[in-house]
């Protein structure tokens, strides 16, 4: 049978019966790339779970078919959300199959114009707001309390739900569970969700084992790491510039129970692992993806992995969302040239192809 989506996927495992409506994108079922270079380098087996592949270009959309299902079938005419940008996307994509309002705020200034554009284009009303993610998450919980929209930020626990089958797919793909799995951390629903899928993979005898959870935050917006709400986060990685995450509570369980670890990366190591991934992979994820595997890295050139472990790494979003940062943050432009046989050749005796 084809793949539709994630809801008629994993059903029962989902908040879901046969009168929900199912609204989908067919999101779901993204590639596990065995990321050969890196393992030989890293002296661990790193596979690569690449969510930019779903309908929206990034892990979103598996939480946001089950919300947007639910508010359908609770007969929402809107949903709301704050966000960073992929979380908008995946709202606005969502309703405009369910055929309801959506509304998204978004800090003004700092969101990839790829999520933008795509926001606008699936017809949400967009509001940038003078302000940051926590800001605006801020303001979308009250005015959702107060008023009929429905919120769709991973509050929602539908949003949970949906975004916990990536942990299935790891599990189907693989054959077992990883023993680590490493994701970037923003508002921390996804370290939330993963957890719960990887324990009721588990008990429901569809995995041999749960993986310890590596979460990695931007060492400018790193509130669980050091232990309190940054009031401005700053990092190249918009995607996870946020000061006081929403799933605080459930990033700690899911760090504790599994007996994981969340640190902090630079900026810099963000930027090269970027690079890194694209080139010796030929996988191109957004900033806050690459966090993850600064991380990986970083923990694996400390030792941190025991011979031969499985290590996942979740690549949250896809990199053409946010092309402007790669060409400043790289510093990359391309070579201009009269169109020129002799011009041509001359760069390719410099770079040796010849
Ligand atoms: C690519 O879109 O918060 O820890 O509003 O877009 O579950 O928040 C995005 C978060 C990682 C962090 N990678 O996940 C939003 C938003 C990418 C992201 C995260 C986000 P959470």
């Amino acid at each position: 049978m084809i793949w539709q989506g994630v809801i008629r996927a994993y059903a029962p495992f989902l908040p879901v019966t046969g009168k929900t409506p199912i609204v989908t994108l067919y999101e779901g079922n993204t590639i596990l790339l065995s990321a050969s270079h890196l393992s030989a380098r890293l002296r661990i087996n790193l596979y690569l779970k690449f969510e930019g592949q779903n309908p929206t270009g990034s892990f979103k959309d598996r939480g946001m078919t089950v919300a947007v299902s639910k508010a359908l079938e609770n007969k929402a005419r809107a949903v709301m959300c704050a966000s960073t940008g992929n979380t908008s996307a995946s709202a606005a994509a969502l309703a405009a199959r369910a055929g309801i309002k959506c509304v998204v705020l978004v800090p003004d200034g700092y969101i990839a114009l790829g999520k933008l554009a795509q926001a606008l284009i699936y017809g949400a009303e967009v509001i940038a707001i003078q302000g940051n993610f926590d800001a605006a998450l801020q303001l979308v919980r009250k005015i959702t309390q107060e008023h009929s929209l429905t919120l769709v930020n991973s509050l929602n626990p539908h949003r949970i739900e949906g975004q916990k089958t990536a942990a299935f797919e790891i599990c189907d793909q693989l054959g077992f569970a990883p023993d680590y799995l490493a994701l970037p951390v923003g508002n921390a629903g996804n370290i939330t969700a993963y957890w719960k899928g990887f324990k009721e993979y588990a008990s429901a005898g569809r995995a041999n084992q749960t993986p310890r959870m590596l979460g990695f935050q931007a060492a400018g917006a790193a509130p669980i790491v050091r232990g309190e709400v940054v009031p401005e986060p700053q990092t190249v990685a918009t995607a996870i510039r946020i000061g006081n995450p929403a799933s605080w509570q459930g990033a700690r369980q899911a760090l504790q129970e599994s007996k994981g670890r969340i640190e902090m990366v630079t900026d810099e190591e963000i930027v090269a692992a970027y690079q890194l991934v694209a080139r010796e992979e030929g996988l191109f994820v957004e900033p806050a993806s690459a966090a993850a595997l600064a991380g990986v890295i970083k923990l694996a050139n400390q030792d941190f992995f025991p011979p031969a472990s499985q290590v996942v790494c979740v690549m949250t979003g896809h990199g053409l969302k946010d092309p402007d940062t790669t060409l400043q943050t790289c510093h990359l432009q391309p070579t201009v040239v009269p169109a020129r046989e002799e011009r041509i050749l001359s760069i390719l005796e410099k770079i040796n192809v010849l």
